[in-house]
């Protein structure tokens, strides 16, 4: 130890001593032999996988290198993890995997395997335990492809390690190391060559490495990676059933790549302090609560337990405690800097997952070497003997002393390895430096939401002429023989669940969830009848967590699925709003289009309901929604607008991935009326595919009623805005006021052409506001206005700054027709 903190230098040199003592071995081992008697890592996999880990610790090094001249920008590191590489060793090439940002060794590991073929595979005779079907371990289900083969994927090539055979010090670096490295520097200094992210953000991603990227917001990809796991053992059944041709793998759905393989498992890592993360926790729950109900879900958690989350340790033992005591999980451990017993754990828990289709959790005890991140000064809250105990169980110069206690290599040997590694490494490093960078706010944002709308707009009318020709009788059928358009006017929630059923009709893989939306049907009857319709393998009810519900979506979406999720309520998707911002909306931004989300996610909303339930029930933020990029937010206010924006939706999430929240108003569900009792002016046909392509919706159009001559006032409203104004309008109209009102039936994107036309029309503009007056919706259509060099008059009619209250004082808070009447004769006395 040469001071305090662990520098670059410090862990250099300290490898390099330990590589110094250690003595030459008295024979050597032919490298095709286990490198151990209990294990079947051969000695030439072993220091293939050294040279992972060297890779890894090298890239680290580098790091902090390009941080030095300001050239890098980020600096959290691998070293110390390098024990990850064997569980990528464990795993094979296709399983897709979504990593902790310490991952650099199982980055470089996956990246040569990708690059080799598959080994042959074993016969049954020869599996370990782990491997051969349980007899009485639960519901297990027969091995559907026969092949058993599951674990072991590097022990059966010893000759042909990836750096190729001969004098362990002139094996030349593999190709595949070199070019993960090369990605992985690119993430450094943000170059725009970057292969997933392309300079957005320093990631471990790469489709065709099966490789997901992950954001920094620690445990948020656990819940995607537990609903790709549902989605995967889903398919495989499709595909085992002879019935996975019918559903568009791909077409709509989330990975440009093929899909993954039937017997896939997805594997997903994080630290110890994540453990204790509410994604984390809920996505321990879910994969047990449906292991618990008999539910399939093969994911592999690895928790990479270094003790500690920046500064704070995790208190002893409770990382084994609570991941031993999640429901459903089944427990594996090993010492992450004992390179053969981390290989031999990691493949029993990759075979047990992958035989079973069962969770279980990987817990892989590391060291972290160099603090946290490049600025972290540990000593602020670490003793120098701490720190010093980490860097006795560097898992590198375990891996070294594995090697030379083998007879494998030596220590000279090594040295010269990792310093050939070290030497490329560097070499690239300056290659990249000289790349382009993200030059321009256009190359920024260009994959973060792409829209096609001449696309979108094809693809629903394919769906009509499918609906009107060849699926006519299903459809006919699935309607019980009365197709709506046939049923007499609709309310706007009958309109939403005959869409949702044309839906289910048109996208074979798209699947209706969340609380109660199965057997109820809804709480408000929205999803009706589609359970009996469509089964529950489609239409199913979820486990009560919001979080889940969305990371289910997320991973289902990746997975080539079309998921439509429920959020009861508006005021529920808050406690799980990082899903859609921090997962789902980022997804092609950080990986450029390679892998997607497409997800309609159906929230029951805003206020109005009469007497029931105060701001949990009538909740009216949307702010939250409306400033995340690329979001889609569509709030339909009649039932004729509902359907074809939820086609739209739908269409644009199946062709361009989009991540789409249909915000459906709750007062409006079961309104029949408009002006009077009884006048059934809020019931609205529905359309017959016939009419569809004439009646589409295209994404940030709004819609135009012109009262009276319409030449006075322009009202810009949405949601239970629209009939109020109407009715106020009506009102003015009386008066000989003419009003145009404007529902802009997209909050995101805003229809500002739409709006921009409307309100030069008649140079006064209100804007009726059911949601608040700081943060509403209105404040981003007064600054569309601005921005387009609006001249006119303009006035806001807004909620009050509250939550909705309980009973009749919720309408002191809420917009009133009183309040827009008023509003448009102060702006016509002006
Ligand atoms: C949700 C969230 N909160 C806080 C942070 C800031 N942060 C980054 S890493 C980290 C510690 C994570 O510790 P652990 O999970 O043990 O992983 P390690 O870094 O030790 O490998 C924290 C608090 C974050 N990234 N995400």
């Amino acid at each position: 130890m040469l001071s305090d903190v662990t520098t670059p230098q410090d862990l250099d040199d300290r490898f390099r001593e330990t590589l110094a003592a250690l003595a030459t071995p008295p024979q050597r081992r032919d490298p095709a032999r286990p490198v151990t008697d209990d294990t079947t890592l051969t000695g030439a996999r072993a220091l293939d996988l050294f040279d992972a880990q060297a890779t890894s610790r090298q890239l680290d090094l580098a790091g902090r290198w390009l941080r030095s001249f300001g050239e890098g920008f980020y600096t959290i590191g691998s070293a110390g993890h390098e024990g990850n590489a064997a569980v990528a060793a464990a795993l094979r090439a296709t399983d897709p995997a979504l990593l902790h940002y310490r991952s650099g060794a199982f980055y470089c590991v996956r990246a040569a395997q990708a690059d080799r073929p598959a080994p042959p595979e074993r016969p049954e005779a020869e599996r370990p335990e782990a491997e051969q079907p349980a007899a009485a371990d639960g519901p297990v289900e027969a091995d559907p492809a026969g092949t058993g083969d599951d674990s072991r994927p590097d022990a059966a090539d010893p000759d042909e390690p990836t750096g190729g055979a001969g004098s362990v010090a002139a094996r030349p670096l593999a190709p595949a190391y070199a070019e993960a490295a090369r990605d992985v520097l690119r993430g450094m200094v943000a170059s725009s060559l970057e292969p997933v992210a392309g300079g957005r953000h320093k990631v471990f991603g790469r489709a065709d490495l099966a490789v997901v990227p992950t954001t920094s917001t620690i445990a948020s990809h656990l819940p995607r990676a537990v609903g790709m796991g549902l989605a995967v053992e889903r398919l495989r059944r499709l595909e085992t059933s002879g019935r996975r041709d019918g559903v568009r793998v791909g077409s709509g759905g989330g990975a440009a790549q093929a899909s993954w393989p039937p017997d896939a498992i997805v594997v997903c890592s994080f630290g110890d302090a994540s453990v204790n993360h509410a994604s984390a926790t809920a996505a321990f729950n879910t994969a047990g609560w449906y292991d618990h109900t008999g539910l399939r879900i093969p994911v592999l958690f690895v928790c990479e337990d270094n003790g500690l989350g920046i500064s704070v340790r995790s208190p002893r033992g409770w990382v084994e405690t609570t991941l031993r005591s999640k429901p459903g999980v089944r427990y594996f451990a090993a010492d992450g800097d004992d390179l053969v017993r981390a290989y031999e754990v990691a493949t029993e828990a990759a075979a047990w997952v992958r035989r079973h289709r069962r969770p279980a959790v990987l817990h892989l005890s590391t060291v972290r070497l160099m603090g946290h991140a490049g600025a972290d000064a540990e000593t602020a809250y670490r003793s120098a003997g701490e720190i010093a105990a980490d860097l006795d169980r560097d898992p590198l110069a375990g891996t070294a002393r594995l090697l030379v206690g083998a007879g494998v290599a030596t220590g000279e040997e090594l040295l010269a390895r990792y310093d050939e590694i070290g030497w490329q490494v560097r070499r690239i490093a300056e290659e990249v430096l000289d790349e382009p960078k993200l030059s321009a706010p256009a190359e920024v944002v260009a994959p973060l939401a792409p829209r096609r709308p001449v696309r979108v707009s094809r693809a629903v009318a394919d769906a009509a002429a499918r609906a009107a020709g060849p699926g006519a009788a299903a459809r006919t059928e699935a309607f019980g023989g009365r197709p709506p358009e046939l049923t007499g006017p609709l309310t706007l929630a009958q309109s939403i669940n005959a869409a949702l059923a044309d839906g289910m009709l048109d996208h074979p893989q798209m699947a209706v969830f969340g609380e109660d939306v199965g057997v109820k049907g809804g709480v408000y009857g929205v999803t009706k009848g589609l359970r009996d319709r469509f089964g529950a393998a489609r239409v199913f009810d979820t486990l009560l967590d919001e979080t889940s519900i969305l990371g289910l979506g997320l991973g289902a979406g990746l997975a080539g699925m079309l998921p439509v999720p429920e959020i009861q309520y508006l005021a529920y998707l808050h406690n799980a709003e990082d899903q859609v911002r921090g997962e789902a909306a980022t997804m092609q931004f950080f990986s450029q289009g390679a892998f997607r989300n497409p997800m309609v996610v159906r929230v029951a909303g805003l206020a109005y309901q009469e007497g029931f339930g105060g701001h949990f029930h009538n909740d009216n933020s949307v702010a939250v929604l409306r400033d995340v990029p690329g979001l889609v937010i569509a709030v339909p206010a009649r039932p004729d607008d509902a359907a074809p924006m939820l086609r739209t939706c739908l269409a644009s999430a199946a062709v361009d991935g989009s991540v789409c929240v249909f915000l459906e108003p709750i007062a409006l569900y079961h309104t029949r009326d408009l002006y009077a009792d009884g006048d059934g002016e809020w019931l609205a046909h529905y359309a017959e595919p016939g009419a569809w392509t004439g009646g589409h919706v295209p994404i940030g159009r709004a819609r135009v009623y012109g009262v009276g001559s319409a030449e006075d006032v322009t009202i810009i409203t949405f949601g239970n805005g629209v009939p109020m104004s109407l009715r106020a309008a009506a009102t003015l109209a009386d008066e000989g006021i003419g009003t145009r009102v404007v529902d802009l039936r997209w909050l995101s994107p805003l229809p500002v052409a739409d709006v921009i036309r409307e309100a030069a029309a008649t140079g006064r503009v209100l804007v009726v506001d059911e949601t608040r007056r700081s943060g509403g919706v209105g404040e981003g259509v007064i600054a569309a206005l601005v921005d387009a060099g609006y001249v006119g008059a303009a006035r806001r009619v807004a909620g009050v700054d509250s939550f909705v209250p309980l009973g009749p004082a919720a309408r002191h808070v809420l917009v009133s027709e009183e309040a827009i009447t008023q509003g448009a004769r102060t702006l016509l006395a002006r």
